[in-house]
């Protein structure tokens, strides 16, 4: 009897970007993540709802999908939630149906194959104002009436936009009772089949379009869609970006590093000389700074992904690409996951699950965490910044941004190279499915969406900075600092720290590529969170330079390192296996020990050989 506390579960499932996880947020008050595409959602997420007549029910948002007929993995969680398949969790005791309003052809086929589960079944019209505006008339009593089942409208996006679905839940919950018994379904026999058929009747009956379609997106879609045209404006936008990452960003960057080092010079003047200032001054300030001092950049870059994202952009840079991405044995589908792997690459692995095909998606997993992931730019800006002349070439471009753009795109092009040798060499007969991307109308970005992403990504930079790097910092500090050297050490006392024994034995395999001993020791807590290693830099040279106190970390790096060196590093962090969490997901997802250690290998031997090559290329260029 114990099931009677439990509030009773509720199921939004639905077309992929029909507006299922937007419905959602608006009536849980959560911020998941929502985006103009399909497969942004790729797992389950539970939220608390009070109806208004006071019902608390158990809202379940859900990943796309066309049918329960599932083939990839994100479709079977779907599948399984709905039918109750899954042990030791309850039924949903009403399912909502959410469908887009301007494209119900595939939703009321779901709509008629979910009304075989056997369980109260309510269809939500969503995006009603799109619908609306477009010109599109519904009947939603005839629709009601022919489909056997509720129907409302609703404008996920809109307060207010859920009062009609609350309305209905209360009702079908209050006037049924709550079934608890398990769901049925079973493939559909050819009788069952037609009945779903049925749903283009039915839409014919109750919904009048209008003449042709979005005449906006139409117009748009001829020039981003043009093999050539779309291809120019592809790169004319990701330039963009990162031109704006250097130039929008300088002024917050300027005034947080200015804030730091006041901070910095203030602790100076009120402690004594001691451990706890060094502790404070060189391991706190110093290695935190030199991390947050990004956040505006990782900002500007997220600014435009989110808005793109919105828009609905993506899937049609998704569709651009799918050429490129099929000759390198890659799945249309895997487009997504890679992009999302810009933000960081373990939702990127996640969102793999959208690919139905084994070998697609191990081969998606494999190559999603060379795209450059946004721990790495403190360590991409800091050498740019540092060693990268700012100037402008060719009119406007910002050299510091032709060279960031570059390094993005070797990430990509390499991702592209493994994977196309992988398909060779690994299985060598696999041909991948057809690539079946609906794309979605253009929407004007929500900007209240944005600033959620905005938010959230900044919650997760200064949580990171708060707990792993922080306490990274803490131990990296202490290694750099005892044993304390002996009074009459000629040179810095780091010199004979547990730091500079780490470091000296590793540097004869890492002298080859152009490291010294204060990069090996960096690039060991950076296994915890790639910008740890920016971190240590800054904790490392703080400890040994002293009395050289620049507060800048970019300028001693000048001054120690050579310019070979600095290029070096860069293309070490283009590959290096770092991060340990990204192993862990790989693990998880593939559910094998061997594919996480062959990731982890092939990336350390192409971190170490770019690093050798862009090494000795450069000394031999005269830059060392
Ligand atoms: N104008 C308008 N836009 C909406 C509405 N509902 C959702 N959107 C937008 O539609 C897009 C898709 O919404 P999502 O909530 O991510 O869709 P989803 O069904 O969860 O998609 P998947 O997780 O990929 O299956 C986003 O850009 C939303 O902002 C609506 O009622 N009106
Ligand atoms: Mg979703």
């Amino acid at each position: 009897m114990s099931e009677i506390a439990l509030p009773a579960r509720v199921a939004l499932v639905g077309n992929p970007n029909s507006g299922k996880t937007a419905l959602f947020n608006a009536l849980t008050g959560s911020r998941q993540k929502v985006a103009n595409y399909p497969g942004v959602t790729v797992e389950r997420k539970e939220g608390v709802v009070v109806t208004p007549a006071g019902l608390a029910v158990r809202l379940i948002d859900l990943p796309g999908t066309y049918s329960l007929r599932a083939r990839s993995l994100d479709e079977i969680i779907t599948r399984d939630i709905v039918l109750g398949r899954l042990a030791g969790e309850d039924v949903p005791r009403l399912l909502v149906c959410v469908a887009d309003a301007t494209n119900l052809r595939l939703a009321l086929r779901l709509a008629l194959e979910l009304k075989r589960v056997g369980r109260p079944l309510i269809l939500a019209l969503n995006m009603f104002d799109i619908a609306r505006h477009r010109g599109f008339e519904i009947d939603l009593d005839r629709l009601s009436a022919e489909l056997g089942i509720p129907v409302v409208s609703s404008v996920a996006v809109r307060r207010g936009g859920t009062q009609n679905l609350l309305a209905r839940i209360d009702e079908v919950i209050g006037e049924r009772g709550l079934p608890s018994a398990e769901g049925t379904w079973s493939e559909p026999n050819a009788a069952e089949l037609r009945a779903q058929r049925r749903a283009d009747r039915i839409l014919d009956a109750a919904v009048r379009r209008p003449a042709g379609p979005d005449s906006f997106t139409r117009r748009v879609d001829r020039v981003v869609l043009h093999p050539v045209l779309g291809l120019v404006t592809l790169l004319a936008i990701l330039f963009l970006m990162f031109q704006a990452v250097f130039t929008w960003a300088q002024a917050p960057m300027e005034l947080i590093r200015s804030g730091f080092a006041g901070l910095s010079a203030w602790i100076g003047v009120v402690l004594p000389q001691g451990w706890l200032l060094s502790f404070l001054r060189d391991g706190v300030i110093s290695g935190l700074g030199s991390v947050l001092v990004f956040l505006p950049q990782i900002l500007t870059l997220f600014f435009f992904i989110l808005l793109l994202e919105d828009f609905g952009y993506m899937a049609r840079a998704a569709f651009l690409m799918d050429r490129v991405m099929g000759g390198a044995g890659l799945h249309g589908r895997a487009f997504i996951p890679l992009l999302s792997s810009f933000a960081c690459a373990i939702p990127g692995i996640m969102a793999t699950r959208v690919i139905a095909s084994r070998r697609g998606r191990l081969a998606t997993i494999l190559v999603a965490p060379l795209m450059t992931c946004s721990a790495r730019i403190p360590v991409y800006t800091l050498i740019i910044a540092a060693f990268v002349p700012s100037r402008t070439v060719l009119g406007w471009f910002s050299l510091q941004g032709l060279v960031m753009f570059g390094l993005y795109a070797a990430g990509i092009v390499s991702a592209l190279g493994v994977s196309w040798l992988f398909n060779r060499l690994l299985w060598r007969r696999y041909r991948s499915d057809p690539f079946l991307l609906e794309l979605p109308d253009y929407k004007r970005p929500v900007l209240k969406n944005v600033a959620l992403g905005l938010l959230q990504r900044a919650q997760i930079f200064l949580r990171r900075a708060g707990t792993t790097i922080f306490s990274m910092m803490v131990v990296i500090w202490f290694l750099c600092s005892v044993p304390p050297a002996p009074s009459d050490a000629p040179g810095p006392a780091i010199n004979y720290s547990l730091a500079a024994r780490i470091g000296q034995t590793m540097e004869p395999v890492l002298r080859p590529v152009g490291f010294n001993w204060q990069i090996d020791v960096a690039l060991v807590p950076g296994m915890a969170a790639r910008e740890v290693a920016v971190a240590a830099l800054g904790t490392v040279y703080a400890i040994e330079g002293a009395d050289d106190n620049s507060d800048e970390l970019g300028r001693t790096l000048t001054a120690h390192w050579s310019l070979a060196t600095a290029l070096a590093l860069l293309a070490w962090y283009v590959f290096a296996p770092q991060c340990a969490s990204t192993l862990g997901v790989v693990r998880r997802e593939t559910n094998s020990w061997k594919w996480t250690g062959f990731l982890f290998g092939y990336m350390l031997a192409l971190a170490y050989l770019a690093a050798l090559l862009t090494y000795h290329a450069a000394v031999w260029f005269g830059a060392g």
